[in-house]
């Protein structure tokens, strides 16, 4: 007779006595199948794994017990399941409160319409996953290690969400910010460095005053209380000549992504739209612009992004289309799409017609103007990564100028005591203050 089949899913990140346990545990049951959950997977409801699905594999599939490994793409066990049919499921009982309570109550009915059965083991105390995240996120990370990440969110999230950091400070909050909404927990996936407030936070315009080196101190903050990816805001990437630099210096830097912007002259920021006198590039020199910068970087992971501006100079959907295909062409290695239009009827139309085209190829979109539309929606239209572009720094001036008049007004600061963070978790708030 055939021996019994055991389920169990884990994401295998990071090994602790915990899993090994649950493991041994499994395999006095039968054969142990590790259902691994792929990225795709875990990102639906969490940070990405620090290893990749193939790594996570070779670990697993070398520990004793494990008589097989088979990906588990779904949050959800119910799909293995009723494929695999196994006699037995072994989980930790600690989903019996919390999230995972309701997919308790599915794996139940589920193993009973099978004919199997449920094996709770109790939970190992003092070690847990979650906490070595904590762990590990204070070791930090390596550039190449956060370079790849924007890449593999990229395939495994029907969205990737990017948040705007101009500061240490923004890059905490974005690395750690985690808030529980409908069934998952929503985190942000990475950074951008915007040259709108990298410029502004220093009291400049946002025309490409500020320099790479000055961009990039800055930056170095960023990197070194974070383990997120970064996508670079490059404006028009300046120079030909110039752009190569660019790109491996940000590359060595664990930068994932730059974006550059085809225009020519004086950049002015996007969102005066046509108030400002702006040149769009030509579509050739925009193509040798990427070409040479494709050209320069050293590994295949960094990406070059191709970022439209001709909704934000008033023409059509149809000059969109003809610049995006022609810069895919040129090797970008995505699109981005800007308009200041409130609606986003431009945006949807743009990305509709791209997808037809190129179904792959990813689309980043920064929805200032029609911020009414939900990020499900714009996964809808084909769009894969949603940058918040300004919005740190957008939120924290009008507090800061609030406390500033307060004091003023009062001749004293007490009056701003609810305005503030107290003292106590300002010290508190840098990990290794104390
Ligand atoms: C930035 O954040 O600097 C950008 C996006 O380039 S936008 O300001 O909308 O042009
Ligand atoms: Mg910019």
């Amino acid at each position: 007779m055939a021996n019994k089949k055991v389920y169990l899913g884990m994401v295998a990140d990071i090994m602790h006595p915990g899993l090994i346990n649950i493991i041994k545990e499994g395999a006095k049951y039968g054969d142990l199948i590790i259902g691994l959950y792929t990225d795709k997977a875990v990102a639906e409801h969490k940070r990405l794994p620090f290893l990749t699905y193939d790594q996570r594999r070779q670990v697993v599939e070398n520990i004793k017990g494990v008589a097989e490994v088979v990906p588990q793409d779904e949050w959800s066990y119910i799909p293995n399941l009723r494929k695999l049919r196994p006699d037995y499921i072994i989980h930790g009982d600690d989903w019996k409160t919390g999230i995972d309570s309701e997919l308790r109550g599915e794996v139940f009915e589920v193993m009973k319409e099978l004919g199997g059965k449920v094996i709770e083991i109790p939970y190992t105390k003092g070690i847990n996953s979650s906490g070595l995240v904590e762990e590990e996120k204070s070791l930090g990370t390596t550039p190449e290690v956060r370079m790849k990440c924007l890449r593999r969110l990229i395939a495994a999230k029907p969205v990737v969400r990017i948040m705007e950091a101009h500061d240490g400070l923004c890059g905490l909050i974005i690395e750690n910010a985690e808030v529980q909404a409908n069934g998952k927990t929503n985190v942000f996936d990475g950074m951008w460095s915007s040259s709108l407030t990298d410029s502004t936070s220093k009291g400049k315009p946002d025309i490409e005053a500020v320099d790479l080196t000055t961009r990039l101190q800055d930056l170095n903050n960023i990197l070194e209380c974070t383990t997120k990816p970064i996508i670079f805001d490059g404006d028009t990437g300046g120079k030909i000549e110039h752009f190569v630099f660019t790109v491996r210096t940000l590359e060595r830097h664990g930068i994932s992504a730059v974006i550059i912007e085809d225009k020519v002259g004086l950049k002015k920021n996007s969102l005066f739209g046509t108030d400002a006198i702006q040149t769009q590039d030509t579509i050739e020199h925009f193509c040798r612009k990427i070409h040479a910068g494709k050209e320069a970087q050293v590994t295949d992971d960094f990406m070059i992004i191709a970022r439209i501006e001709s909704l934000i100079a008033g023409k059509s959907v149809d000059d969109a289309m003809e610049r995006a295909i022609a810069y895919v062409n040129a090797g970008a290695d995505g699109i981005m799409i800007h308009s200041k239009n409130k609606s986003g009827e431009d945006i949807r139309e743009f990305c509709l017609r791209f997808r037809n085209v190129h179904p792959k190829v990813p689309v980043v979109v920064v929805p200032t103007t029609y911020n009414h539309i939900y990020e499900k929606e714009l996964a809808e239209w084909g769009v894969n990564v949603v940058i918040y572009a300004n919005h740190m720094l957008r939120s924290a001036y009008p507090a800061m100028k609030k406390t500033a008049e307060t004091i003023l007004k009062n001749e004293r600061s007490l009056e701003v005591n609810d305005m503030c963070m107290p003292i106590k978790e300002i010290l508190e708030l840098i990990p290794g203050t104390k």
